[in-house]
């Protein structure tokens, strides 16, 4: 085995992207899965790799020192990729406690088990969503890695001070760390709250297509596989004590995408049903990714023409996988979120 990576929230969407990924990538490396299993982890998402021998996935919460104080004795990790969040913009306003319990205190607990055992990297998967939103009516202006944290949603607040404490790791105790902040994913296994997969579920079941206020707020979508090539990139090569925004210029109103999947699945747009906007509804989202592409030569790949496409042909391939989501525990979220909305 060359290098061992704990990837944590490896159950989710992203990262269980990631675990493909490096699996396919680095057949030498061993990858070990560190996830509780919230709502939105699903284990038979890693049916494929999951009797590898260079695999192992172990259900636990990054919150619970103990169980990672162990696995990392077991293993004795050289890299940590932390994905484990709670994810969901409209769950935090709902409810903020998990949020600041898993996306703060969890890494706070991750962080400490990386100096213990002497981590060589510790990357922490972050968001643009930290540093609020851009006005709709000034299409010059772009995240940096400088512009300043503003956030809006206790999810974003959350993910914001948890990207201060790595920086303080860093600085303090010399912890070798790197923090990404990418915009918007789309892809396979994409939980079906989230915008994209949402649209598509229900638009293949003719139910309404709920979108917030006038669905004029813009997005900066990246194919998840891109954001993945992105963080390997930065794990291995980035410079430690660094941030790295992630993104692709493409921009697009909520309303735009959610009329290209009514045409795409030959659905009418009567479907379209306006509801109640999100309370503090981020306007607009723009990366500037120049520095990872300054520094570490990336650039994405998968054009959204091609990405969409590849991901709406992925949700009608897999039907099962979703099927069982939105019939589950998941009914009563969406009955509880968008009933008399
Ligand atoms: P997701 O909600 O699909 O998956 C989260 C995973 O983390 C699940 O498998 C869940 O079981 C696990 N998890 C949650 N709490 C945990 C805990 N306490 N201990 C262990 N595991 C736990 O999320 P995602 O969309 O894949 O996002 C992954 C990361 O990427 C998050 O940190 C998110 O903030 C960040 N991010 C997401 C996007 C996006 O567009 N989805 C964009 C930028 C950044
Ligand atoms: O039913 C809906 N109707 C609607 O109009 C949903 C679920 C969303 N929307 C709008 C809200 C947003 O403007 O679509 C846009 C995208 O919404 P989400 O898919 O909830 O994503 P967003 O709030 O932009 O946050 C996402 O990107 C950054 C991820 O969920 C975060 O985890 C990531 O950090």
């Amino acid at each position: 085995m060359d290098q061992t990576i704990v990837v944590t929230g490896g159950a989710g969407f992203i990262g269980s992207n990631f675990i493909f990924y490096l699996a396919d990538r680095y057949p030498q490396d061993r990858i070990v899965c560190l996830d509780c299993l919230t709502y939105a982890g699903n284990l038979s998402t890693l049916r494929s790799v999951m009797d590898r021998p260079s695999f192992r996935f172990v259900k636990a919460s990054i919150t619970d020192r103990e169980a990672v104080e162990k696995l990392f004795e077991e293993e004795k990790p050289d890299i940590v990729v932390n994905f484990a969040a709670e994810s969901h913009v409209d769950r935090s306003i709902e409810n903020p406690s998990v949020f600041l319990q898993t996306n703060i205190l969890g890494t706070q607990v991750l962080m400490d088990a990386c100096r213990k055992y002497g981590v060589r990297r510790f990357h922490q998967v972050s968001t643009d969503e930290v540093y609020g939103d851009l006005p709709l009516d000034r299409p010059d202006l772009f995240f940096t890695e400088q512009t300043p944290l503003h956030t809006s949603s206790p999810y974003s607040a959350s993910k914001a001070s948890a990207d201060l404490l790595v920086l303080a790791y860093h600085r303090t105790y010399g912890l070798p760390v790197s923090i990404s902040r990418c915009s918007n994913n789309y892809g396979p296994y994409q939980f079906p709250e989230k915008l994209i997969p949402l649209m598509i579920a229900n638009a293949l079941a003719d139910k309404p297509l709920p979108v917030y206020g006038k669905g004029e707020n813009v997005r900066d979508w990246l194919y998840v596989e891109d954001h993945c090539k992105a963080i390997d990139l930065i794990m291995r090569k980035g410079k430690t004590g660094e941030v790295y925004n992630i993104g692709g210029h493409n921009e697009m109103r909520n309303i735009d995408i959610v009329r290209l999947i009514c045409k795409k699945l030959g659905k009418s747009e009567d479907l379209i049903t306006y509801v109640t906007d999100r309370k503090g509804h981020d306007q607009r989202y723009a990366i500037d990714p120049a520095k990872i592409h300054r520094e570490l030569g990336w650039l994405p790949e998968t054009r959204f023409a091609d990405g969409i496409e590849r991901t709406i042909e992925w949700y009608l391939e897999h039907r099962d996988w979703w099927e069982e989501i939105v019939s589950g525990e998941y009914r009563n979220y969406y009955e509880k979120m968008y009933s008399n909305r």
